[in-house]
C-alpha cells in the first residue's frame, strides 16, 4: 500500500514561462515571444502581434529570469526535497529558426548546466520537447505544423536533445497537451504549432491536419530516442479535463461521450498507434480531404509511447443539444457545474475529478500514467512581514494529492510520479499575467513587468517540503 518508495515527488514548468532571456545565448524568437500580457481583472485576452512591436508589453521576454535565477531556484527547489523538476527545452534557444543545418552550441550548454544543476541534489530533469514555444520563423515561413515540413524540423530538434542529453534525461515528452487544440480557437492553435488559419478557412480541419503532423513528428521522435537510448521513457502529454454529463438524460451521457472521444483520441493515437473508427467517419461526414499516408499509419503504429503524462486542472460538463444529431464535440458549449466552486479566473475546482480522469485512462490505456501537472492559480497577498499565507493552495494540492493517492491504494493504478504547477511564480500562459500566481516560492514581479524578482517562501513551501518528506503520509 501507499505510494512507490522511489515515487517522483516534484514540480513543473515551461521554459518560455519562467526563463526569460529570450534574446540571449543566440537564441530566436518563439512564438511566445510574440505574446502580450492579458489581464483577468479587465478580461483583456492575450494579442499575437506581428513580429515584436517595440512599445508593447510581452511578459514572456523577462519571465521569471530563471535564465540568470536558476541555480538560486534550483536549490530551492531542493530545499523542498524535490525528487524531480520537469520543464521544457526552448526549442528555439536550439534551433533559432528551425531549419539551420547545425544547433546553437550556447543554447545546449545552458541545458547541460541546467541538469547538471538538478543531479547535484538528486534532481531527476523531466523533459518536454515542445510546450507552446515553437520557433516564430518556423510559424510565418513554414505555417507552422499545418507543414508537412516542419516533421523533419521538429525530429531533428528532438534528436540533437536526446543524443546530448542521453546520460542526463531518461524521461521526456513529446508535445505539451497536444489535445488542447481540439478545441479549435486561433489561441490554441497558434500555441500548439499551426499558424492561424486563412480567411475563410475551417479551422477545425486545419487543426486535423497539423495535429497528424504533429502526431506523426511525435511518432517519429518516438522511435528515434529508443535507438539512441533505449532505457528512454518517452511519453505524449494530454491536458485532462474530464467531461461529464450535465444530467442522467441518456443524450447528456452520449454528449459527454462523444465529447471525450473529441478530445482525448490524441491518447489513442499515441499509445495504441492508431486513430479510433469515429475520426476517419467524420473527415468523411464533414469532407475533410487530409495528407495522411499509409507510411504515416506505419509510423504511428510503430512510433508508440511509454507512458502517459497529463496535466489535471479541473473538470466540465455538457448538455446535450437538438441541434447537434451527430453530438459534434465542437459544437457543444460547456456548462456550469454548480456542484463545484471555481478560481478566480473560472477554474472548476473537483478533485474528485482527478481519481475519476485516472481511473479513465487507467481502463483504456496499459501503461503507467505521470501527472505532471496540477495546482491552483491563485492571487496571492504579501503581508507586511513579507509572508504569504497560502492555505488555499494548500488545500487544492492536498485534496488533489490525496485523490491521487486513493487512484494507488484503492484502484492499484501505476502512477510514476506527481509534478505539480509551478513550484516557483511564472508566466501564465493562456493570459500572460504574473499576477495568476501558483508557486511555493514568490517571486517579485506584478502584471506590468515591476519588481525586483527577488525569491521568498510562501506558506506552502513548508506544506510541500512536509509532503514529500512523508511520501504523502501526512496527509491521511
Ligand atoms: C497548462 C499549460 C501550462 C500552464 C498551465 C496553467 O495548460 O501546459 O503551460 O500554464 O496550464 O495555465 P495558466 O498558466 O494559463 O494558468
Amino acid at each position: 500500500m501507499g505510494l512507490r518508495k522511489d515515487f517522483m515527488w516534484g514540480g513543473a514548468v515551461a521554459a518560455h514561462q519562467i526563463e526569460g532571456g529570450w534574446n540571449e545565448g543566440g537564441k530566436g524568437i518563439s512564438i511566445a515571444d510574440v505574446m502580450t500580457a492579458g489581464d483577468n481583472v479587465t478580461k483583456t485576452p492575450r494579442r499575437i502581434t506581428d513580429g515584436v512591436i517595440p512599445g508593447e508589453n510581452y511578459p514572456n521576454h523577462e519571465a521569471s529570469d530563471f535564465y540568470h535565477h536558476y541555480k538560486e531556484d534550483i536549490a530551492l527547489l531542493a530545499e523542498m526535497g524535490f525528487k524531480c523538476f520537469r520543464t521544457s527545452i526552448a526549442w528555439t534557444r536550439i534551433f533559432p529558426k528551425c531549419d539551420e543545418a547545425e544547433p546553437n552550441e550556447e543554447g545546449l550548454k545552458f541545458y547541460d548546466e541546467l541538469f547538471d544543476e538538478c543531479h547535484k541534489y538528486g534532481i531527476e530533469p523531466i523533459v518536454t520537447l515542445s510546450h507552446f514555444e515553437m520557433p516564430y520563423y518556423m510559424a510565418k515561413h513554414y505555417g507552422g505544423f499545418r507543414n508537412r515540413a516542419c516533421i523533419d524540423f521538429f525530429v531533428k530538434f528532438a534528436t540533437v536533445c536526446f543524443e546530448r542529453y542521453k546520460d542526463k534525461v531518461k524521461y521526456w515528452m513529446t508535445f505539451n497537451e497536444i489535445n488542447n487544440q481540439a478545441d479549435p480557437n486561433p489561441h490554441h492553435l497558434v500555441q500548439e504549432g499551426a499558424i492561424l488559419a486563412e480567411e475563410g478557412e475551417d479551422l477545425e480541419q486545419v487543426m486535423y491536419q497539423s495535429a497528424h503532423y504533429e502526431l506523426v513528428a511525435s511518432a517519429l521522435a518516438v522511435k528515434a530516442g529508443h535507438a539512441i537510448n533505449p532505457d528512454f521513457m518517452i511519453g505524449c502529454m494530454i491536458a485532462m479535463c474530464p467531461i461529464y454529463p450535465y444530467s442522467c438524460k441518456p443524450v447528456d451521457v452520449l454528449a459527454a461521450e462523444k465529447f471525450m472521444q473529441g478530445k482525448y483520441f490524441f491518447t489513442d493515437v499515441h499509445v495504441k498507434g492508431k486513430y479510433p473508427n469515429w475520426v476517419m467517419r467524420k473527415f468523411e461526414r464533414k469532407g475533410y480531404n487530409l495528407d495522411i499516408t499509409e507510411e504515416d499509419l506505419a509510423i504511428l503504429a510503430e512510433g508508440t509511447v511509454d507512458y502517459i503524462a497529463f496535466s489535471y486542472y479541473m473538470s466540465y460538463a455538457v448538455e446535450a443539444k437538438e441541434t447537434n444529431p451527430h453530438y459534434d464535440y465542437t459544437e457543444y458549449d460547456y456548462v456550469r457545474n454548480h456542484f463545484l466552486k471555481a478560481s478566480d479566473w473560472g477554474w472548476q475546482i473537483d478533485a474528485t475529478g482527478l481519481r475519476y480522469a485516472m481511473n479513465w485512462f487507467a481502463d483504456r490505456f496499459d501503461v503507467p500514467l505521470m501527472i505532471v501537472e496540477n495546482g491552483f492559480g491563485a492571487y496571492d497577498k504579501v503581508e507586511d512581514d513579507g509572508t504569504v499565507n497560502d492555505d488555499y493552495r494548500v488545500e487544492y494540492l492536498g485534496n488533489h494529492i490525496k485523490s491521487m493517492i486513493e487512484c494507488v491504494e484503492e484502484d492499484g493504478i501505476d502512477l510514476l510520479g506527481y509534478t505539480m504547477w509551478a513550484p516557483i511564480d511564472i508566466v501564465s500562459a493562456s493570459t500572460g499575467e504574473m499576477d495568476k500566481r501558483y508557486g511555493f516560492v514568490y517571486v517579485d514581479k506584478n502584471n506590468a513587468g515591476e519588481g525586483t524578482l527577488a525569491r521568498s517562501k510562501k506558506k506552502s513551501f513548508y506544506w510541500y517540503k512536509e509532503v514529500i518528506a512523508t511520501n504523502g503520509e501526512c496527509l491521511k
